[in-house]
């Protein structure tokens, strides 16, 4: 009896030692433990025993049931925390990893100037007015007192579709046809893509403008010099000085050209500014009574001004960008420092 208790001790400590899952572990329970197992048939061949060795056996056969459903105990813990430390180990998140998201697009360094550029004369009460692309020889030159031996007229400069039909050379076309069609007061901006026959570092056969127009009693130079200066603080810092030059356009009389402070060397000169200390920024004036009457406004009772805008050359200078043909080439490294 004492060598079969040795027998299954022996089997039994090497068996679930090596058991690799539960059922293993369940049969090793009914084997020997259940109603038919190998130790319950110990107990009851107890029986047998002589009166004198019977306390002595069955107290081994205890010591073997005992130690039996402790190992199966401590096995099906082993085995629980192997489960467990393979399920950690399989859903193991690498915070550190990059993630594959797709990557996010950002807006044209172009678009972001002429936003920002709208954005700041929004803010002045102006309405924004868009129109077409190709346009009449009649609105973009004639109705703004641009005479037919113009230079700018010059089939040079200008893309024409025909005798009457062209790519409009400024927006200012979309100015004319709001004063034909409604009555002052008149305050709208109008950003858009106009074209002419030029090509360099700097000039580009297609660029963006954003032209300004005020009709109204009273208007005058004060309040062109007024909204251009607010707008040059807006748009190139709070610090920002501002010069106006005389010049000329055969729209505007008198005419007048903005300079601002460098806000790169604040005024002192460098490459920028080309050590003046100041940067052209824009084209503007008091709108030619010749052009408010070709319009169907009378000058004797309104008066306005009007202001032209190179979106291109705004970008440039606020993002120090060299070369105007970058803005077109849609290089992606250029593209995303800009997001
Ligand atoms: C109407 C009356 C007047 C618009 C104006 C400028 C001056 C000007 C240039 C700036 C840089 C063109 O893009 S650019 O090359 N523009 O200097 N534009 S006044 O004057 C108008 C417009 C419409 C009816």
């Amino acid at each position: 009896m004492l060598d079969k208790i040795k027998s299954i001790s022996d089997s039994v400590k090497k068996i679930i030692s090596e058991a690799d899952g539960s059922g293993v572990l369940n049969d090793m329970r009914v084997k020997y433990l259940g109603k038919n197992g190998e130790i319950t048939a110990l107990l009851k061949n107890l029986k047998n025993c002589s009166p004198e060795e019977k306390p002595f056996i069955g107290k081994h056969i205890n010591i073997l049931r005992e130690q039996v459903e402790k190992l199966l105990a401590e096995r099906e813990k082993t085995l629980a925390e192997i489960e467990l430390n393979k399920k950690i180990e399989s859903e193991k998140i690498d915070v550190t990893l990059s993630l594959n998201y797709p990557k996010k697009g950002g807006l044209h360094p172009l678009t972001l100037a002429r936003n920002e550029l709208v954005d700041a004369f929004v803010g002045m009460g102006f309405e924004v007015k868009e129109g077409p692309e190709i346009e009449l020889d009649f609105y973009n030159f004639q109705q703004l007192n641009i005479p037919k031996d113009h230079p700018s007229r010059d089939a040079q400069d200008t893309f024409y579709i025909n005798d009457n039909i062209l790519l409009r050379t400024q927006t200012s076309a979309v100015q004319a046809r709001t004063m034909e069609s409604e009555k002052p007061p008149i305050r709208i901006v109008c950003p858009g893509k106009v074209y002419r026959l030029d090509d360099d570092a700097t000039h580009s056969p297609m660029f963006q403008q954003i032209e300004g127009l005020v009709v109204d009693k009273n208007i005058n130079l004060c309040d062109l010099k007024g909204t251009l200066d607010e707008f040059a603080r807006k748009f190139f810092g709070e610090d920002t000085k501002t010069r106006f030059r005389p010049s000329y356009f055969p729209f505007t009389e008198p005419s007048v050209e903005l300079d601002v402070s460098c806000f790169m060397c604040h005024g002192k000169g460098c490459r920028l500014c080309k050590g003046t200390g100041w940067i052209e920024v824009l084209g503007a004036g008091v709108v030619n009574p010749v052009v408010l009457k070709n319009c169907g406004i009378d000058p004797e009772i309104y008066s306005g001004f009007a202001f032209g805008i190179g979106i291109e050359r705004c970008a440039m200078l606020k993002y120090g960008i060299p070369d105007m043909r970058i803005l077109f080439e849609n290089d992606i490294r250029f593209l995303s420092q800009y997001k």
